[in-house]
Order: structure tokens, then sequence, then C-alpha cells
């Protein structure tokens, strides 16, 4: 039951001839991205019970998934960057040696797909019409993945026929997904960046499997744009039409469940609706940058869907998330309301059902305290799909920026917001991000590690050589965006949030254009430049001109602390840490004294 090949194209055929003679599945079938094809796949899957269909007149089209309960979220110690050299892959990324690693998962893939079937998924990263698509294949045996595929990629013979029609058609991304047993111990994440080859087995979670997310449009993919002059970053992509209706773009880089989904496509407070402002969704999670003929620097989203964490969606936090999510839309590890056949998270309302299974497909009881939903669950839907999604989103140049927005989780250090000196200062700004970690990754969650440019766990090279690449860039760039950081996550003496977040940090942004284009002062501080208090925008919000003040304050004891933690992180890169950074460093330092 071998499906002919879509593809005349030799270096595809021979590399899924390989494939298969090692992983010896009992069938090959071709996805061609036709809604037949993925409807009788849908059919499968449920006849198996790997999805389960969900109340057709509340969400139609909807399926729910859980994975197994030991493989709920990324795998950073199980993630490899597999260059040649070890120094190529740099101190915060694990590595083995190629040859050893292809040997040792030689080994596990052997066989793996007996009694099972492998999919063939072309896929493109961004309308592969573009000119700055991206083709990759991957393989999996598991119909989740192609379903999720579909979603957050453009796939089928569409794909291959532009890859077919390249400059250089035996240049994919060569992605391998197995199952295998879901064993923890034997559970691998490897890219080799100069083979554009990612290995993944022994998961079915998201990131993990997903070949064309994290693995290829972050990991492969940050490699590739230092080779060819672009950067690949963790970062939404967002417009602001003010009244005039002009729209300036804003690319925000946050590690992953620090606010990303929920910043890209908020909805301004009222006081702004009414003045005629509104926010346009580009991109949730990933963006591609390239200099323009303009000098200006220009984002495209690779991505098509959104793989969005479920719990604290609400009508309230995130309504334009919520309604992306209301039909066509894959739930993973979300509790089941059986009464009604609808699904439910913490956070989505004041209602947990009463006759509900919990993520593990456990009969739950909410009133014993135990979560219903896991915390990395996640709902997989199509862009197309958000109310605000913007015109350009599939715009095959992307958007113009006029900013660049770092932030994470700090309880204290981080104010509100700041704006760096320059696009250098700025590169340094994003090199000291930290943030406490959240359970989008395995291990423990709210510890602070530094994470730059929140690409710790994405980078696919060294990320000494990633700093030089920034630096390299801002030299290219005739018009370059404004580089500023954020924080949302301030707390008081009780743990609690002080700045309300979510819609109302439309505030924030509302200061960032306009310091992007001159249009208001600033204060000097030790770090950069910080609003005057009154220039932040609090009508129609219940929070006081001292709050404010307090949210923007710099602890000078902390900061210097902080930098002590820098110099720490610094002295791993060695020789491959740009000079800049540290002269930065010291200019902190002395600012500080
Ligand atoms: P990844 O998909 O993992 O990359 O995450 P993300 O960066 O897109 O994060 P997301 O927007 O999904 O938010 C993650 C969590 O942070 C959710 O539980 C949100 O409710 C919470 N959150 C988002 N924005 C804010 C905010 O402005 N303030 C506060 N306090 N919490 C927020
Ligand atoms: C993240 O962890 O940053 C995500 C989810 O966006 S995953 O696809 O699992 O990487
Ligand atoms: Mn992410």
């Amino acid at each position: 039951m071998f499906d002919l090949s879509l593809t005349s194209n030799k270096a595809v055929n021979a590399w899924i001839d390989e494939m298969a003679a090692m992983t010896k599945p009992d069938a090959i079938v071709w996805i061609d991205g036709s809604e037949e094809q993925l409807g009788a796949l849908r059919k499968e899957s449920l006849a198996t019970g790997e999805i389960i269909a969900l109340n057709p007149e509340k969400l139609p089209g909807c399926f729910l998934h859980r994975t197994a309960v030991n493989d709920v979220a990324r795998v950073e110690h199980r993630t490899f960057i597999c260059s040649r050299k070890e120094e190529d892959a740099g101190p915060t990324n694990n590595w083995t040696n190629p040859a050893e690693m292809y040997a040792k998962l030689r080994g596990l893939y052997g066989g793996c797909m007996k009694g099972r079937t492998m999919y063939v998924i072309p896929f493109s990263m961004a309308v592969p019409e573009s000119p700055f698509a991206k083709f990759g294949i991957e393989l999996t045996d598991s119909i989740y993945v192609v379903l999720n595929m579909a979603i957050m990629t453009r796939i089928g013979a569409r794909v291959l026929k532009c890859l077919d029609a390249s400059v250089n058609p035996s240049d994919f991304t060569k992605g391998l997904h197995a199952k295998a047993g879901i064993d923890e111990e034997n559970r691998y994440i490897v890219q080799f960046p100069e083979d554009n080859a990612i290995w993944s087995i022994n998961s079915g979670y998201g990131g993990n499997v997903l070949l064309g997310k994290k693995c290829f449009a972050l990991r492969i993919a940050s490699y590739l744009g230092r080779q060819e002059g672009w950067m690949a970053e963790h970062m939404l992509i967002l417009g602001i039409e003010n009244p005039n209706g002009e729209i300036r773009y804003i690319a925000a880089a946050f590690p992953s469940a620090c606010g990303k989904t929920n910043l890209a496509m908020l909805i301004p407070p009222e006081s702004y609706k009414k003045k005629g402002y509104k926010v346009w969704c580009v991109g949730d999670d990933i963006a591609w940058l390239r200099v323009g003929s303009d000098g200006r620097l220009w984002a495209v989203n690779p991505e098509a869907g959104f793989f969005g964490v479920a719990p604290g969606t609400n009508m309230k936090s995130n309504p334009n998330a919520l309604l992306s999510c209301r039909e066509n839309t894959i739930f993973t590890n979300v509790a089941h309301n059986l009464d009604d056949n609808t699904v439910w998270w913490e956070g989505l309302d004041k209602n947990p059902p009463k006759n509900a299974l919990n993520w593990k497909g456990e009969k739950w009881d909410y009133t014993d305290g135990s979560k219903g939903a896991h915390p990395n669950s996640r709902f997989t839907a199509p862009a197309s799909q958000c109310p605000c999604i913007s015109g350009e989103f599939e715009a095959p140049q992307g958007v113009p920026l006029s900013a660049l927005v770092f932030g994470g989780r700090r309880a204290r250090t981080a104010p509100l917001v700041y704006q760096s000196r320059d696009w250098d200062h700025g590169v340094f700004v994003g090199s000291i991000m930290a943030s406490e970690t959240t359970a989008a990754a395995s291990g423990a969650v709210g510890v602070v590690r530094r994470d730059p440019m929140a690409m710790l766990p994405f980078c696919g090279y060294h990320m000494g050589d990633y700093f030089a690449h920034w630096f390299d860039m801002g030299r290219r760039i005739a018009n370059p965006p404004k580089i500023f950081n954020v924080n949302w996550f301030r707390t008081d003496e009780n743990g609690n949030f002080i700045w309300p977040g979510y819609g109302e940090n439309m505030r924030v942004l509302e200061w960032i254009i306009k310091r992007a284009f001159g249009e208001t002062g600033a204060a000097e501080s030790p770090i950069g430049y910080l609003p005057q208090p009154e220039d932040i925008n609090l009508d129609g919000l219940d929070l006081s001109r001292d709050t404010l003040k307090e949210l923007l304050t710099v602890d000078k004891e902390l900061w210097r602390e902080e930098a002590k933690g820098i110099r720490e992180f610094y002295s791993k890169f060695g020789g491959k840490l740009p000079q800049k950074l540290n002269d930065e460093l010291d200019s902190l330092e002395k600012n500080l004294a």
C-alpha cells in the first residue's frame, strides 16, 4: 500500500526511500492537502480514539486530543544541535557529534513504523509563492501531526509544485518524526543544521513533533538566516492602526508562555477604540526578518495557524484567541465537559464542568483542587479565523517594522517599559533578557533564567555568533526599528501582578510607537530611556500615577546584582562574545555606580 509519489523530484524520492527502508512502515501515504483526504484521516483518527469529535453545534469541526501523560511539553534537555563542530552549537545547546547521533537514532528508528503508516507532508513556511518561503517535508506516523501541520503550515501538492519549480529543488528541510513507544528515556529532538535535517522520536507533543515550528522555523532557520543575511526570531508581529488609518508594525520577543499570543491580538481599551485605534495580528510566535530595499526591516510570519496556550484564555483576557478557536480547532490536553461535549480549561470561565474528564482522561472532580486542563494545554487554530487577522497576513514581503520589543516575566527588576539608546544598546538589552520559566517546557516552573531574545531554547548555532549576527544586521539596516523592553509581570509584596496587562498593554504600545516616531519625550536612566509617568495614558484605567511610578522605577541595588548575573552568563561565551556587549555591560555598571 505504497502511494505513488506526488513528485518526480529525485532528491525528495531518494530521501523518502532511505527513511522508509530504515523505519519500515506498512504503508506510505502522500498528503496532497485536499479537504477530502484530511476528512478521511480525521475519520480514521476518530475510529482509533486518537482524536475525539466535539459538539458539532457549539464547536463545529473541533477535536480533542490527549498526549501521553509523560509527554506534555518541549523537552529542552533532550533537544540537540548536532553541527559537525561542537563549537558551532555553542555553550547553550546540547551537542553530540552527528555521526554518533545518527548511529544512535538509526537504532531507535530501525523498524519503528512496522504495522504503521508513514505520512509524507510537503510543507511550506510562509506562503509558498513568497520569495522568502522555505520548503520542507515531514515524515510522520501520526495522523495528529498531519492534522496539526495542515493548520499550522501550508501543505500538500501546491508546495511540491513550488519546490520543484524553485532554483534548487533538492533544497528542502528533511523532517523525520516517529512516535515509536513515546519512551521518555529515548526521546530525542535533534537538529542537524548542516544537513538541513530534523529527527524527532518518542514524542507526540506539539513543539517536539510539528517540525515546521520550533525545529525548523527557529532552530534550522536561525542557522540559515545567519548564512543568508536574515533573522529567524521567536516574535509575534502586530499592526497598530491609528485614528488616521495609518498602520505601524511592531515585533516582540517574549519567552514561551509569556504573552505573545495575547499581545498579538489584543483588543484596545474602550477609550482607544472610541478614538479609532485598532490592532491587527500578523503572527503570534515566529517572525522571519529581512532588510527591505527601502532600508527598513521587514517581517513575515512563516506560520499559518496558532498553537496557543489554552489556560487563562477567556472572553475578557483574549477574546480574539477564543473566537479563533470556536471551529476547525484541535484542542490538546484540555478538560472534556461530558454534559455538552465541549472543552474547558482553568481561566475559561468561573463554571468548571461538573461531569468531566481531566486532561489525562480521568473522571475529574474540580472541587478536589486538581487541574482539569494541563497548564501547557493548547489549541491549534487557523490564523485566518482570528477576528483581527491583518490584511497583510499573507503579504509575500511581510510588513515593515517600526519597533522591536523584548520582554519576560520579572517580579521586580525590569520596569514596565524602557527604550534602548540605539540598535547596539538594543542588542545588549535583548541579550540580557531573563524570565521565570513556565510550563511550556518540562522542568521547574518559576525559576529565573537568562533567555537572550527569548531564543535560548531555539537558537540553532553558537549564541555568541548569534549576538554578532544581530550587530551585523544593525549595520545593514539604514532605517532600523527602535528597540524596547517591557515587563507585564511585576508583582507586589503579596505576589499579585501590579500592572493589569492584556488589553491595557495598548497604553504601553502607544508610548512605544510614539517614541519610534519621535512624538513623545523620555527620561534618561541607567538602563535606557524611561517614560515620564505622565507620558503613559491612564484614562479609564483604575491605576494611580503613584503605582505607575512604582512600575517604572529602576532599583539600582537590584540592577547591580543583575549586572553580576549578566557578567557570569556572558563568561560562558568566551571569545565568541562580541566585545560590544562587554562594553555595554561596563557602561551599565558605570551608570549604576
Ligand atoms: P508560547 O505559545 O508558549 O510561545 O506562549 P506565548 O508567549 O504566546 O504566551 P501567551 O500569550 O499564550 O500567554 C501565556 C500566559 O501568560 C497565559 O496564561 C496568559 O494568560 C498570561 N498572560 C499573557 N499576557 C499577560 C499580561 O499582559 N499580563 C499577565 N499578568 N498575564 C499575561
Ligand atoms: C513555545 O513553547 O514557545 C511554543 C509552544 O510556542 S511549542 O510549539 O511547543 O514550542
Ligand atoms: Mn512560542
